[in-house]
């Protein structure tokens, strides 16, 4: 049977266990990305590790996500950031530069290689045939040390692209007809392998939509080819050396093949409030809107910009309605201008913001009260954007210059001729924000004083009793746990004060309430945790005394974290038994040597629920030990 490109990149990578389906391995990781609002927490982590030097060919360290500077705190996080690279041997990435993952793409990505993120959009990187995995800060802390990153050996998922994409409709639509397929949690334990005739027509940006966004559907990650058109962009980046070719094998099995022709994908949005509740446009067309937001880390590449360029050429925003632009990177905002692509923007009203990630994580923007936001990324949970009753739609970049020219939803291709754009042969480099590697053991990390120490837990005891303090339903988020936006996000390098803000938009008492208890379980449905790869959604509930979790299923990156902090991820053994449990519900577990099979004691209802806990042995060792953390730190000495 010939091999996947996935299977392919495992094989030269794999460090420990056998690639079999479900089974645990560990990966050897070339290169680590962290961002500033994971990067924070990731190396205080790295830094307790106790070792003088990253271990990994390239570790950098970017700063994107809490870029307003209101008060000392993000400024402190900055410098905090920028010392520690300049001591461990780090790229650092300066505020201004860009989003990590556009970066990423741009500057460093290489196929054939593996790349351990603490962002969930970390496949964007599987554009370039890389193995790009998002994980929690404390697994890419893990990683610069040297460990290997440990998964459960995926199934590979392949889809097959034929024909090619008609005018007005791009790689966004191309993602979003495959979260309209598979859902916000069909793939999970999948990787998302492209293959097939259409793959030629996508350039490495238009790829790397597609896999940014794979993240949607659970995916443990994305890939496509390394073939002439990532030569293609590689050479346009300077860096034609870094090239290699990468195939499936022509009589690869994948797990299950999606079929999608390119040629009759058309431009598609996802409703309120999921990435995977999504239409055609002809459904939608003529809703009124009030904003429309293009760029992050989904559709902020100079070509996304270039075709918003040239179709907002002499036409002018509506006048009802605000139009932002954020590039990806200073590369793509300086080849825009060199060109004189950028005037166009600035004279049809649009607003320019900073390179980075800005109003995708509620850092400003916040549309106005019950307002309809248009925007080109990839997550439009309920309230992330800052304003609560706000319905944001996700679409491509081609369906968000049509809505800020008329000021409703209305479908591209009523705008006309599709302009022809061309990309450059050569970049204009731009890399002057990036500070190279450098070690130096005397170097000294500043701290401010907003950035608390690592908080110490101990070990699990062999009983855990407590009420339950929430009970929630399916799909559960990462931002429903622990919130993006301004205030909550200026404080991710201070767990005692960011645990206050844990579910506050899901019910106000609850910190107030989980604390007067000590602590207690977390009730939840599907595919809890979905979302983000912020470790904070696990750490704060453990700070605060949260001892398991019991859900239908998990989203991986969040179960994986959960574990990394001690607290016990269980699953219902028969489904219906999340009826036969309430909020207030007191609660007994016996963890007996943390075993597969397990039963919950329900002492209000005097009942027995039966649970399983699926931990490798050295998962088990972590949760016994009250954390990862201890155990990486006595395996470096
Ligand atoms: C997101 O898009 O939700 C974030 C903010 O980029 C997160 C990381 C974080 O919470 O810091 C992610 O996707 O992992
Ligand atoms: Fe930034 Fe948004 Fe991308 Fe997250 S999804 S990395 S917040 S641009």
């Amino acid at each position: 049977m010939g091999k996947s490109i996935t299977e392919k990149i495992f094989e030269k990578h794999l460090a420990d266990g056998k690639m079999n389906t479900g089974e645990e391995i560990g990966l050897k990781i070339d290169h680590t990305l962290t961002q500033d609002s994971t990067g924070t927490m990731a190396y205080l982590e790295f830094e307790a590790i106790g070792i003088s030097q990253v271990k990994t060919q390239l570790s950098l360290s970017f700063v994107d996500h809490n870029m307003l500077q209101n008060d000392f705190r993000n400024a402190d996080d900055h410098r905090y950031l920028q010392s520690v690279a300049a001591k461990y041997g780090i790229v650092f990435s300066r505020p201004g530069n860009g989003i990590c993952h556009q970066l990423y793409l741009e500057r460093f990505a290489q196929p054939g290689l593996t790349l351990l993120g603490s962002d969930s959009h970390t496949p964007t990187a599987g554009g370039m045939g890389m193995i790009a995995i998002g994980a929690g800060g404390l697994d890419v802390a893990a990683a610069m040390a040297g460990e290997p990153f440990y998964l459960e050996m995926p199934n590979v998922y392949g889809i097959n692209l034929t024909g090619k994409l008609s005018p007005f409709v791009s790689a966004k639509d191309v993602i979003l007809e495959v979260l309209r397929k598979i859902t916000v949690k069909g793939g999970v334990n999948k990787v998302l392998e492209y293959f097939g005739p259409g793959v030629k027509t996508l350039s490495v940006p238009e790829r790397g939509t597609i896999t940014n966004m794979g993240t949607e559907t659970g995916a443990t990650t994305s890939i496509f080819p390394s073939d002439e058109a990532t030569r293609q962009f590689l050479a346009s980046q300077g860096r034609e050396n870094q090239w290699s070719e990468l195939k499936a094998d022509e009589n690869t099995q994948y797990s299950e093949v999606l079929d999608i022709d390119l040629a009759k994908v058309e431009p598609l949005l996802a409703m309120p409030h999921s990435p995977d509740n999504v239409k055609p446009i002809s459904e939608l067309e003529g809703i009124p809107v009030d904003q429309v937001c293009i760029g992050s880390c989904t559709n902020s590449s100079l070509r996304d910009l270039k075709i918003v360029s040239a179709l907002l050429k002499g036409r002018k925003v509506h006048e009802n309605l605000s139009l932002t632009v954020s590039a990806g990177s200073r590369q793509a905002m300086e080849n825009l201008a060199v060109t004189g692509e950028l005037e166009p923007l600035i004279q049809s009203g649009a607003r320019i913001l900073e390179n980075s990630c800005g109003p995708c994580i509620g850092i400003g923007q916040a549309p106005t009260t019950g307002a309809v936001s248009l925007r080109t990324f990839n997550r439009n949970f309920k309230g992330r954007s800052g304003t609560q009753d706000a319905k944001v739609y996700l679409v491509s970049p081609e369906t968000a210059v049509a809505a800020a020219l008329t000021g409703k939803i209305t479908d591209p291709r009523k705008l006309g001729v599709f302009p022809e754009i061309a990309m450059p042969e050569k970049f204009i480099l731009s890399d002057a924000m990036f500070i190279p590697a450098t070690v130096d053991p005397n170097a000294k990390v500043i701290m401010g004083p907003n950035i608390a120490p690592l908080p110490q837990f101990q070990p699990t005891p062999a009983q855990l009793n407590g009420e339950v303090l929430l009970k929630v339903g399916d799909n559960i988020t990462t931002d429903d746990i622990l919130p993006g936006g301004t205030d909550i996000m200026s404080l991710r390098s201070n767990i005692p004060e960011i645990s206050k803000y844990i579910f506050c938009r899901i019910d106000a008492n609850f910190y107030q309430r989980a604390t007067q208890k000590h602590g207690g379980f977390i009730v939840g449905a599907e595919n809890y945790g979905q979302g983000s790869s912020r470790e904070h959604a696990a750490l704060a509930p453990k700070y605060i005394g949260v001892k398991a979790v019991i859900a239908k299923s998990f989203a991986r990156i969040h179960m994986a974290n959960l574990i990394n902090f001690g607290i016990l991820p269980l699953t219902f053994a028969a489904k219906q038994d999340y009826d036969n449990i309430d909020q207030g519900d007191m609660l007994e577990l016996e963890t007996n040597q943390l075993a597969e099979n397990l039963t919950l004691k329900n002492k209000t209802k005097n009942t027995e629920i039966k649970v399983n806990l699926n931990l490798s042995n050295q998962e088990k060792e972590q949760i016994k030990a009250g954390g990862k953390l201890s155990v990486i730190k006595a395996k470096q000495k």
